[in-house]
Formats: C-alpha cells, sequence, structure tokens
C-alpha cells in the first residue's frame, strides 16, 4: 500500500474530488496545509514543486503528483476503479477534463470574491456554466445509468461532483434548473462514506462576504497562507 498525502490550502476547490474518491474507496491518506507540509511560506514553497501550485499528492514520501486530474486519474488506479475498457477509459476522461474546465472562475470566485466582484464574476460566468452543466446532464441521460459510467461512481463522477456542489455557494437555485444533475447529486451525497466526508469537513461560510473555513472549530479566512 503506498502512503498518500495530498498537499493543499485552506479553500474549498481542488482537494476536495480527491478526498471524496480516497473516502469512497478507503484508501488512507493525510491532508496536509502547504505550511504544515513543506514548512515554509508559499511563496518560498511555489519555485520548487513540479508545477509552481497545489495540490499535489505526495506519494510514498518521495513523488510529487501534480495537477488535479493527473492526482484523480492516479487516485483511481490505485483503487480499482479504472474503467478496463480503452473506449469506456477515454469517455471517463472526457467527462473529468470537461468537468475540471468548470475549475476557474468558479472556484475562485466562491472561495475568495466579496461584494460587487463576486456578483459581476457570477453574472459573467452563468451562461458557461449553463452550457457545461447541460452537457454534463445530457452525458447522464444518454449514459442511462446511475453515474456517468455505469452504476459506481469513479474519478469523473467526483470531479462533476464537486464543480456542481460549489455552484450552490454561488448561486442555490442555479443547479436546479438540471433536473438530471440534481438528482446525480443526491445519489453522490446518499453514499455513506461520502457524506461521512461531506459532513465532516471544513463549512465554508461567510461566501461573498469574507469567506472563511471552519477548520477545528475556528473560522479561518480562505487562502494560500497558514493563520
Ligand atoms: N491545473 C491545476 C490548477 C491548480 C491551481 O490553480 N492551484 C491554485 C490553488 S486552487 C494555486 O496553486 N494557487 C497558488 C499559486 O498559483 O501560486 C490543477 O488542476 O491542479
Amino acid at each position: 500500500m503506498h502512503s498518500l498525502k495530498l498537499i493543499y490550502f485552506k479553500m474549498r476547490a481542488l482537494a476536495e474530488a480527491p478526498q471524496m474518491l480516497m473516502k469512497f474507496a478507503d484508501l488512507n491518506y493525510e491532508y496536509l496545509m502547504s505550511w504544515d507540509y513543506f514548512d515554509d511560506d508559499w511563496e518560498m514553497v511555489k519555485p520548487t514543486i513540479p508545477f509552481q501550485q497545489l495540490p499535489i499528492l505526495v506519494v510514498d514520501d518521495e513523488h510529487q503528483i501534480a495537477q488535479s486530474t493527473s492526482i484523480m486519474r492516479f487516485l483511481q488506479r490505485l483503487a480499482g476503479m479504472e474503467p478496463q475498457d480503452p473506449v469506456v477509459a477515454a469517455k471517463a476522461d472526457a467527462i473529468l477534463e470537461s468537468a475540471q474546465e468548470l475549475f476557474r472562475p468558479l472556484n475562485p470566485t466562491v472561495n475568495f470574491a466579496v461584494g460587487e466582484d463576486f456578483e459581476s464574476k457570477k453574472e459573467s460566468m452563468l451562461p458557461e456554466l449553463s452550457s457545461r452543466f447541460a452537457d454534463l446532464e445530457r452525458a447522464l441521460l444518454n449514459g442511462g445509468e446511475q453515474f456517468f459510467m455505469g452504476e459506481n461512481p469513479i474519478a469523473c463522477d467526483f470531479t462533476v461532483y464537486h464543480h456542481l456542489d460549489i455552484s450552490r455557494n454561488l448561486d442555490p437555485d442555479f443547479l436546479g434548473q438540471f433536473s438530471r444533475l440534481s438528482e446525480f447529486v443526491r445519489d453522490i451525497e446518499r453514499i455513506e462514506s461520502v457524506s461521512d466526508y461531506l459532513n465532516s469537513r471544513p463549512e465554508l461560510i461567510d461566501v461573498k462576504v469574507a469567506p472563511k473555513l471552519v477548520i477545528n472549530g475556528k473560522a479561518h479566512p480562505t487562502g494560500i497562507n497558514k493563520t
């Protein structure tokens, strides 16, 4: 078994899907803030890691895997959840990449933007969000299964879930326009190991006012620095 350490910041963003997958697949891991793992400020750490951004997954205290979708594919392989048919695997990848493209500007806006800036970013991203959500809804309907690639969730499902979930912090009513996606979200949330994770993760509060994560009972401003 590999030792797994997921390194990230104080944000509800790219560390969600890998943690959901690891909980679902019962893979042991540690989640560490950048400053706790590297014992240094981000500006010192940044130039020393593969693509100068987080998350990274540190495997066996030796290998640093960068890029969220690479991390998801690696974890999926470790967990034996990877589709064996190359065509199915490629279609799953297309879902994964299409969901990952929702990251920006959705996640930074929810985690950091406030006031007028939040509202204007929200208004300008809604058409693009609407189009991509419609694509994902169609993929689910055409697949005719409970999850994107069958009766069990795999990497792409957790990545899609995260971006649908965080859209509710942008606009609580938006996801509801997509009934099949809403059903998908409920199905993911019904999985016990996943709901345990969702219910115990740091709460994201004061979105669009002064966003914070409540970690061990203390509210910390979202960000890349130790507080
Ligand atoms: N393509 C990367 C994007 C990673 C990314 O944008 N990371 C941000 C945090 S969400 C980051 O490291 N920001 C600090 C910086 O760029 O200096 C992925 O999918 O993992």
